[in-house]
């Protein structure tokens, strides 16, 4: 009998590569997914199985975190033996925006996941992966931050997930079930969301190159990110599901990189070295060498300025992830540094936007997009 795995967030950007990695492993995977008013399922299409093929192992419910009874029935009808939470809205800007939505599916939509295994006696048969987050050590307590630091958050977003990695907690407690959560730090890839700031980077740096783009406005350029790559990270989720008592860890590299080397890396991958200059709000990016022929970008360019519309009302500004207990206990393995995934991201990006360059320099026009 193949396992059965049920992936909330399976559109997203995590939910795609571990559908990827459990089917591998020769899983039933089942997937909730949201209606939307156009395809949403961009990065699974490749995954896609005919739903009249008996056979298939691939296979996607409507539902939404924010509607127990939906839950209650796609995991009565499904069974499974893994639960994967990463269903959310993962945007920390925007969850100022829209706090009680953000606390609605990212922190009772956990809950209400816990409560449908409950509810239907799977506590014995059900393990259960909660997406916890490095948001939750927020303001600097100390680092590096490991499984004991204590968390501070600092959103909506933070706060709602606070609450996540605390009722999965409880429920392990109070009613045993195999409940983990994994702590992760940020992890990017080519199918990361356009408007985190890694792959905003990563794209404007390409379509700038290509002439496609004039300049590029960020936020706040001194935080620091401790970055891994997507692919490492869900192999980890797994592993945390496959160990004999369920318990919480820290999933990071151990190196922080701040946003402004970051973007010097991303241009630099392209052979275009940029400099900054000034300070705060005026702080602005300039083009000093261009080693690439292909790339007619002109030296002395200003191409980075900072827009104050992207801070945040408070920030985390320092994370930095301590992975020693996963590297000990799960012997969980970093496949990518940061160079490489850049590499990834930026090569990516080169596939995708030299058809819209192909195209502008054919004369049609190219359309911009909401960032
Ligand atoms: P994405 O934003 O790429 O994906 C989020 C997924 O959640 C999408 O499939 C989205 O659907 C779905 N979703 C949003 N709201 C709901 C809802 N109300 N009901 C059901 N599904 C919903 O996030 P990532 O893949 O990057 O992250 C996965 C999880 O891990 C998230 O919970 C995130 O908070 C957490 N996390 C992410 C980290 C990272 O660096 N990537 C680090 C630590 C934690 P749709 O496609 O329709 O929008
Ligand atoms: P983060 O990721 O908030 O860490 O949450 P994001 O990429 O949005 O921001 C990282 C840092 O970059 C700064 N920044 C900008 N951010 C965005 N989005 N856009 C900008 O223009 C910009 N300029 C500077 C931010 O201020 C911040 O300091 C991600 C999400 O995936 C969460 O779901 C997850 O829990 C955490 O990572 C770990």
């Amino acid at each position: 009998m193949k396992k059965k795995a049920l992936i909330t967030g399976i559109t997203g950007q995590d939910g795609a590569y571990l559908a990827e990695l459990l089917l591998s492993k020769n899983y039933e995977v089942h997937g909730v997914k949201r209606r939307s008013s156009l395809f949403n399922t961009e990065r699974i299409d490749h995954l896609y199985q005919d739903p009249h093929d008996e056979n298939r192992s691939f296979i996607m419910h409507y539902g939404d975190l924010s509607d127990s009874t939906n839950l209650i029935r796609i995991i009565q009808q499904v069974q499974p033996d893994e639960i994967y939470n990463l269903g959310a809205m993962s945007h920390v800007k925007v969850s100022f925006d829209t706090p009680e939505y953000t606390a609605n599916a990212d922190g009772i939509g956990t809950l209400r996941l816990l409560e449908a295994i409950r509810i239907l006696g799977l506590t014995k048969k059900t393990k259960i992966y909660q997406a916890s987050t490095s948001e939750l050590y927020g303001l600097v307590q100390a680092v590096p931050q490991s499984e004991t630091t204590p968390f501070y958050p600092r959103s909506p977003y933070a706060v709602a997930k606070l609450y996540a990695y605390w009722i999965t907690v409880n429920y392990r407690e109070a009613y045993d079930i195999f409940a983990c959560n994994g702590i992760l730090f940020n992890h990017e890839s080519p199918l990361r969301g356009e408007t985190f700031v890694t792959r905003k980077i990563t794209r404007a740096a390409v379509k700038i190159a290509m002439g496609l783009q004039d300049k590029l406005y960020l936020g706040n350029l001194d935080s620091r990110r401790d970055w891994g790559h997507a692919k490492d990270y869900v192999e980890a989720m797994w592993l945390i599901l496959q160990q004999e008592k369920p318990e919480d860890y820290v999933i990071a590299t151990g190196i922080t990189t701040a946003v402004r080397d970051f973007v010097k890396m991303a241009f630099g991958e392209l052979g275009i070295e940029i400099t900054f200059e000034g300070y705060g709000v005026s702080e602005k990016g300039y083009v000093t060498s261009c080693r690439n022929m292909d790339y007619l970008v002109e030296i002395g360019k200003e191409v980075i300025a900072v827009d104050p519309a992207y801070f945040r009302p408070t920030e985390v500004d320092l994370l930095i992830g301590d992975p020693t207990k996963a590297i000990e206990k799960l012997g969980w393995q970093i496949k990518y540094d940061l160079k490489m995934l850049i590499n990834d991201m930026v090569t990516s990006d080169v596939n995708a936007f030299s058809k819209d360059k192909m195209l502008k320099d054919l004369g049609y026009e190219i359309k911009n997009q909401f960032e």
